[in-house]
């Protein structure tokens, strides 16, 4: 038995995204989302794949709402699909009533199943309307105002029956992967090898500061107009790895490690804590980062009710010397996987990223809790992939005992940080409930707890893992 616990009624489940799973890409009335047409793209996505099919949830949610009872699983983050929802994405665009109802149906029968449904509005798939209309999220006026009356929309439909809303998901991805380097839709770069369109030294900060504020929007139209009757919460999900320094004798290193944090993290957490960007960021990138106006401080600063943490490894960060490249997004640093003694940060995954280090996780949760001043957080995300796993037999890939111990690792972890360190955290999602459409990595990377077998129908079957993480939450969770 352990000293570390976590409380009592502490929700724990698994989270999953539109795009990922739904497949059903006109269905009822769906209309192009950027990840459509990004995917049809040559050569974005690595096995030349895309959502169309993927899981297939939108036509097997009660499969799905099955598999989550047979975890024992207390609640469910998904995402809802903007273009199903309102098919061209706009304030004054029609809204798509069967798109609506098959969710607010979906809501309805997790509540009956006694799982509670958490809500991201916005899990990178943009309507493709929006993006031909005005540049999306370049455009902070007209994007802000056509998300928070999306938000409106999903408020007034489900009303009490959802109590969290993520308003978006990770927007350094959005910024960073959609604006900088191309890899996500809608894949602009200064990179003409990979696109003939986009600056990468301005237009992530620009994407980041519009993702702010319809954040900030979206929370004050929620604050205003329905958090008193229908008495939900809502935050955004910020992703973040762990880092520390190559050389943990050298300051430069110790400095650059926590620069990466700030770039990562604290690009959308300062904003919404403290209402500014960061200080190392306001260095480096100049006017070329924008300026909060006084009028967007109000909306954004204090916009969280709760801190929704992504979070999958950690890294080795080491200085470099020198004037930052023009298209520097990270803080002028290298990131590694190996520190000076030569000890690899962890295991290696089928993601050349994810090298599990599950102290790191503690240390990041704590570093968040200090910084901000002690939030209540829902980690939303946490999972890994397998070494790999593009070339195991499916007997393998169903007997996941790789996962089972990150999972024992990172959520041990979680329970040190909350009864040794003191951080209120109240929940937790694993990705993924199952395996599904992996983003530019296409299919070949797995990161469910429940296998999916895209040449047999879409069938599922719990691996290991799906009936052990219920075990570990039981051995922390406080009983009384
Ligand atoms: C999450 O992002 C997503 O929310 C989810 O949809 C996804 O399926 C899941 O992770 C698994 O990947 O090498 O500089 O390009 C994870 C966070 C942050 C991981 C960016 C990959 C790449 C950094 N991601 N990171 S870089």
């Amino acid at each position: 038995m352990t000293d570390s616990y976590l409380p009592k009624d502490f929700l724990w489940g698994f989270a999953t995204a539109s795009y990922q799973i739904e497949g059903a890409p006109h269905q009822d009335g769906r209309a192009d989302s950027i990840w459509d047409t990004f995917c049809r793209r040559p050569g974005k996505i690595a096995d030349g794949s895309s959502g169309d099919v993927a899981c297939d949830s939108y036509n097997r949610t009660a499969e799905d709402i099955e598999l989550l009872k047979l975890t024992g699983a207390k609640s469910y983050r998904f995402s809802l699909s903007w273009s199903r929802i309102i098919p061209i994405g706009g304030r004054n665009d029609p809204i798509n009533d069967k798109g609506l109802q098959h969710y607010v149906k979906f809501v309805d029968d997790l509540r009956a199943a006694g799982i509670e449904p958490m809500i991201t509005l916005y899990h990178w798939d943009l309507p493709e309307g929006l993006e031909q209309r005005y540049g999306g999220l370049l455009n902070k006026e007209e994007f802000s105002l056509d998300f928070e009356h999306y938000a409106r929309v999903c408020f007034k439909a489900f009303g009490d029956k959802v109590k969290y809303w993520i308003t978006f998901n990770e927007p350094w991805c959005s910024s960073v992967l959609g604006y900088s380097i191309g890899q996500f839709a809608p894949g602009r770069t200064s990179d003409r090898s990979k696109s003939d369109v986009g600056d990468s030294s301005t237009e992530p900060w620009i994407a980041g500061h519009s993702l702010l504020l319809a954040h900030g929007r979206a929370v004050k139209a929620y604050r205003d107009d329905f958090k008193a009757k229908d008495g939900g919460q809502i935050g955004i999900t910020l992703n973040g790895d762990w880092a520390m320094p190559w050389d943990e004798n050298d300051p430069k290193d110790v400095e650059a490690a926590n620069r990466k944090i700030e770039f990562a993290i604290s690009w959308f957490g300062d904003p919404i804590y403290f209402g500014k960007y960061p200080d190392s960021m306001r260095k480096q990138l100049g006017d070329r980062l924008p300026h909060i106006t006084p009028d967007e401080v109000a909306l954004i600063q204090g916009s969280n009710d709760f801190y929704g943490m992504n979070h999958y490894c950690a890294n080795y960060i080491r200085h470099k010397e020198g004037e930052p490249d023009i298209t520097d997004f990270a803080g002028h640093l290298q990131i590694l996987y190996q520190n000076k003694a030569g000890e690899w940060v962890g295991p290696e995954t089928q993601s050349p990223w994810l090298r599990p280090h599950p102290l790191g996780f503690r240390k990041l949760i704590k570093w968040l809790s200090d910084r901000y001043g002690g939030p209540t957080f829902y980690v939303t995300e946490n999972g890994t992939s397998l070494k790999g796993e593009s070339q195991l037999p499916k007997e393998e890939l169903l007997n996941d005992e790789f996962r089972c111990e990150y999972f024992r690792g990172y959520i041990g972890a979680l329970a040190d940080a909350h009864a040794k360190d003191g951080v209120d955290v109240r929940g937790y999602s694993a990705w993924s409930l199952m395996d599904n459409f992996e983003w530019a990595e296409g299919y070949e990377t797995r990161f469910g707890v429940t296998y999916v077998d895209y040449e047999g129908g879409q069938k599922r079957e719990p691996k290991k893992s799906a009936k052990e993480i219920g075990q570990i939450f039981d051995k922390y969770i406080k009983k009384d």
